[in-house]
């Protein structure tokens, strides 16, 4: 059986090309600076990001801890969406080894937290207070189905953040999902901010690594941070080679996943018993719960699904994910539609 998997994008092995690049690398150590792909990915990546500098760090984790603890001190506060990964999925990072306290504001449907409750949470000047000392936004926003924040939003959170001396952070784990989803280049979508995390290993298919990106000064000590966490790597070369064809070759793709993610989303929502939370996702995760008289537990419905070779994830709640990437073709779709059907029918 033919197994179609839609759990993440995460889930992508390397392309033939990735696997030719990262036997071919040359390499040297970075932690001493010396490994000239590593060098030149950092180089890309900032370039694209419409930054000053680069570094490479094994994960999306790794790269938003890494920034949260260059931006800010012990006690700082860093104000977030409810919904955002740094808060729900990094294990605490942030308060466990940064001492950096989240302040929680409720994430909008479309993964933008309202301005004026930016702006209310922002503290004064008083012995009272922790350090209101960062912004963070998430681009695309997972838990808000994929949905991508424009440039003209990024700026308006950009200026209020420097309005009071903050600074503002992107987890842009799949920023250039967002800049497909909007048509814009990926610049315009990081430039406002003061520092940004992606992955290249989503949706552009690289087995490893994330960027962060930032000013000169920043990127120093996210240096020293990424040291502190363990993650100066060596002949990272291996690792970056691939990471040199995910920037060069897959980004352009992108648009495919996220048709299919709207194909995807159309084909599910004709099942009797399945609720598609976005007819219309803009990037590459459809949402979904069951409805009606459906009696399936979330992990009756996720083991079923699996014995007849589909697979995806609860994210919660009973909502189910379906993540759309480069090994899901038309035919992954139109299988997991009809599978899905298979046995969400057989209970309703
Ligand atoms: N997200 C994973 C899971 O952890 C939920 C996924 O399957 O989507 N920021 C965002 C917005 C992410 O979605 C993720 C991974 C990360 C950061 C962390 O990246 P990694 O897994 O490289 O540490």
């Amino acid at each position: 059986m033919e197994i179609v998997d839609f759990r993440s994008d995460t889930v992508t092995r390397p392309t033939p090309e990735m696997r030719e690049a990262m036997a071919a690398a040359e390499v040297g150590d970075d932690v001493y600076g010396e490994d000239p792909t590593v060098n030149a990915l950092q180089e890309k990546a900032a370039e694209m990001m419409g930054m000053q500098a680069g570094l490479l760090v094994p994960t999306g984790t790794m790269g938003n801890l890494a920034s949260l603890l260059a931006h800010c001190n012990r006690g700082d506060e860093v104000i977030m969406g409810n919904q955002a990964h740094t808060f729900r999925y990094e294990a605490g990072g942030l308060a466990a080894l940064g001492g950096v306290q989240p302040h929680l504001l409720t994430n909008q449907p479309d993964g933008t937290i309202l301005l004026e409750d930016i702006r209310g949470a922002i503290r004064g000047d008083d012995a009272h207070f922790p350090v209101s000392r960062l912004i963070a936004l998430e681009n695309t926003h997972n838990r808000a189905n994929g949905a991508a924040l424009s440039a003209q939003y990024t700026q308006s959170v950009a200026d209020l953040a420097h309005e009071h001396g903050m600074k503002l952070h992107i987890d842009g784990a799949r920023i250039f999902n967002a800049a497909a989803a909007l048509g814009v280049d990926v610049g315009e979508l990081t430039s406002p901010a003061d520092s940004v995390t992606f992955c290249l290993s989503k949706g552009l298919c690289a087995p490893v690594g994330s960027l962060i990106c930032g000013s000169k000064e920043f990127i120093y000590k996210a240096h020293r941070a990424r040291k502190q966490l363990g993650g100066g790597m060596r002949q990272a070369g291996i690792i970056a080679a691939a990471g040199l064809v995910a920037l060069e070759k897959m980004v352009s793709r992108l648009p495919e996943d996220h048709r299919r993610a709207v194909e995807l989303a159309t084909g599910l929502d004709t099942i009797d018993g399945v609720s598609v939370e976005d007819l219309n996702p803009k990037s590459n995760m459809v949402y979904f719960k069951l409805a009606g008289e459906n009696t399936l537990s979330p992990e009756e419905l996720i083991k079923a699904a699996k014995a007849k070779g589909v697979l995806f994830g609860h994210a919660g709640g009973g909502r189910f994910r379906m993540v759309t990437h480069y090994w899901v073709g038309d035919e992954a779709v139109k299988t997991a539609v009809e599978m899905i059907s298979a046995v969400v029918s057989r209970q309703s």
